[in-house]
């Protein structure tokens, strides 16, 4: 039976903005309250999904949540109607009205942790969505993400959903953003790597500066829910240096597709221990490991974070071989280029073709190419049921309808003082129930049902 790794991007929302909000999120902390551009940003995102799709790699949709969350800001004490929630929050709690207002769901590498059939006990699709604890404006995507992949991934016969987690520091639970998988072909069985920064049940180190986002227990909880096989599961560490470094998600600092992990040494607490267990657990496959490390002074840590390298998209082609999917800021970064030149040259490994794609207004906020999609191993029967049962996978005329609705519905500029606008929220709602019918979800927005 075939089976194919779907990347599901993320939409960027209409509210796109930069409001410094994530701790310990360098590139969002530096383009704190300046100016974005939505259209650019949601057109980026939208390209990249269609250059995918080109190279007859399968391509899936996920919508925005709605924005600004009124909901929110009503359970902390604004009433009235929803445009006087939004003025008195502008009014009293500016902060909260960002963080209400933050396009943060686009990147759906934190909307879930996502096992594929070939990993677990009972051979269906698990999903389980992040909680996003450790920032508020983060931890409210939950239950709409919750509601958005029940839909698109609604056919019983193959998947099983989970609740998010309990919402707090000791479950925290930052989605496959933390998690990798190591297999021979994606329909194989998988090693599912779990990679925690916070337990408190070891005496483990903690990053110093920056906020430890994902903990151990929430990993061995999900590997428990997903029901993967005890030999099939590690929990790896990652290093507080890397997380104290600007690397708050694992995936800014190690990328893995089938049998290669391409990554930083200081990625992991020990990168030898690491590659060892690696080895180790995924004796089961025939399959060796490609480890593509980059040691500091290939390619320093600063400049990982500061490139996104390691947030590549790393695909496997439809022709055979594997293509690395790189931000454009790699390509203007020497250290970058002629490090990824360098592995696509060598014979060694399975990587060929190195692309770059421009996600400027994404990556000003700390979101690269592997942040934006959420991958989904599927079967064809897998596959052909999401299919059927919503308009999520991208085809050329999908393309050519949600660049069409772009263009009609979003700015062209958001500044900080912008998101106190109700009409801003108008247009938006307008927007996404729009977008619900050309993705032929039916109502899944709270606003929708009432
Ligand atoms: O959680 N940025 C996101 C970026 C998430 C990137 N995802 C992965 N690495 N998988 C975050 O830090 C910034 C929003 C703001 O500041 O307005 C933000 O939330």
């Amino acid at each position: 039976m075939s089976t194919y790794e779907v990347n599901f991007d993320g939409l960027v929302g209409l509210t796109h903005n930069y409001s410094g909000l994530a701790t310990g999120n360098i590139a969002a902390a530096e383009n704190a309250l300046t100016e974005s551009n939505p259209r650019q940003a949601a057109l980026q995102g939208l390209e990249k999904m269609k250059r995918l799709a080109d190279l007859g790699i399968r391509q899936g949709v996920l919508p925005p949540q709605d924005r600004p969350a009124v909901g929110p800001l009503r359970k902390l004490g604004f009433s009235g109607n929803d445009a006087s929630v939004i003025r008195q929050a502008a009014a009293v709690a500016p902060g909260l009205l960002r963080a209400c207002c933050s396009a943060s769901s686009m990147w759906v590498a934190n909307a879930a942790t996502v096992s594929p059939s070939a990993d677990t006990e009972d051979a269906k699709v698990h999903i389980t969505p992040a909680n996003l604890p450790s920032q508020f404006h983060r931890s409210i995507e939950a239950a709409a993400t919750s509601v958005v992949l029940k839909r698109v991934f609604s056919d019983e016969r193959f998947f099983e959903h989970h609740d998010p987690l309990p919402p707090n520091l000791y479950c925290a639970d930052e989605g496959a953003a933390n998690h990798m998988r190591l297999c021979s072909a994606h329909g194989e069985p998988g090693l599912e790597v779990f990679v925690f920064s916070r337990s408190t049940r070891r005496d483990a180190p903690q990053p110093l500066k920056f906020p430890a986002r994902q903990s151990l227990d929430a990993c061995e909880a999900i590997s428990r829910l997903h029901k993967i096989k005890p030999e099939r599961q590690l929990f790896v560490q990652q290093n507080p240096a890397a997380i104290d470094a600007g690397a708050f998600h694992n995936d800014v600092v190690a990328v893995s597709n089938c049998n290669v992990l391409l990554y930083h040494e200081a990625a992991f607490l020990d990168w030898r221990e690491t590659e060892k267990a690696m080895v180790e657990a995924f004796n089961f496959s025939s399959c060796p490991v490609h480890f593509i490390r980059a040691s500091e002074s290939d390619f320093p840590l600063a400049e990982a974070v500061s490139t996104y390298l390691f947030n590549s998209q790393l695909i496997s082609l439809p022709g055979g071989g594997m293509m690395i999917l790189a931000p454009s800021e790699c390509r203007n970064s020497d250290s970058a280029r002629i490090f990824l030149e360098r592995i696509a040259s060598d014979a060694s490994n399975p990587i060929s073709r190195i692309e770059y794609v421009n996600l400027r207004q994404s990556m000003r906020n700390g979101g690269g190419p592997a942040c934006l999609r959420l991958r989904v191993v599927l079967t064809e029967p897998q596959f052909d049921a999401v299919a059927r049962d919503s308009r999520t996978i991208l085809d050329q005329s999908l393309y050519g309808e949600l660049k069409a609705w772009i263009e009609k519905h979003y700015r062209e500029r958001i500044s900080p003082g912008d998101l106190g606008d109700p009409a801003l929220l108008r247009e938006s709602r307008t927007a996404l129930d729009e977008l619900t019918h050309i993705l032929s979800l039916g109502p899944i927005y709270d606003f929708q049902k009432v």
